[in-house]
C-alpha cells in the first residue's frame, strides 16, 4: 500500500467516525467514568493530606521530647531542673496528671503559643541509688483526637 493510499484510507476512516459521532450512552458512560476516577483521586488526596499533617505533628512532638531529654542530660546533677519535685509519681513516670514538671501550650520550638504539652517526671535513686529515671511525655490534641509520644532515659 502506497503512502498516498494509506492517507486516503485514513481520511475515509476519520470521515466515517466524524459522521457517526458518539451516542448519548457513550458520552454519559465516559462522563461517569471520569467523575468516578476524579472522586477517587480526591478522596485519596484528602487522606494523604491528613496523614501528612499527622506525621508533622508527631515529628514535632518527638523533637520536643528529645530536646527536653538532651537538656536534662546536659544539666548538672545538682541542677534545679533535675530535682524530683513530686515523689508521689515515682511509681508511674508516664503519668501526665501527676507530674513533676509541665509546659503547656508550647509550639515546636518549646515557646508559648502552640498545641503541645510537655511533661517530664523524675524519680531519684531509680533504678539504683544515685541514678535518676526520667520520662518525657508530649501530648497534643488535633481534630483526629488526643495523641502522645513518650521517651524514657536514665541519668
Ligand atoms: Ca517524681
Amino acid at each position: 500500500m502506497s503512502l498516498q493510499k494509506a492517507a486516503e484510507a485514513l481520511k475515509k476512516f476519520v470521515s466515517i467516525v466524524d459522521q457517526r459521532g458518539f451516542t448519548m450512552h457513550e458520552v454519559l458512560f465516559s462522563v461517569f467514568m471520569i467523575v468516578t476516577v476524579l472522586l477517587a483521586l480526591a478522596g485519596m488526596t484528602t487522606t494523604l493530606i491528613h496523614q501528612n499533617s499527622m506525621n508533622d505533628f508527631t515529628d514535632t512532638a518527638v523533637d520536643l521530647a528529645q530536646d527536653k531529654i538532651e537538656e536534662l542530660k546536659n544539666a548538672l546533677s545538682t541542677s534545679a531542673t533535675l530535682v524530683d519535685a513530686n515523689t508521689s509519681n515515682n511509681s508511674d513516670l508516664e503519668s501526665t496528671s501527676n507530674f513533676d514538671y509541665r509546659e503547656t501550650n508550647i509550639n515546636g520550638l518549646g515557646q508559648a503559643g502552640g498545641i503541645y504539652t510537655r511533661t517530664w517526671n523524675i524519680a531519684d535513686n531509680n533504678p539504683k541509688s544515685g541514678m535518676k529515671a526520667v520520662a518525657v511525655i508530649v501530648t497534643w490534641n488535633d481534630r483526629t483526637g488526643s495523641h502522645r509520644v513518650s521517651f524514657r532515659t536514665i541519668l
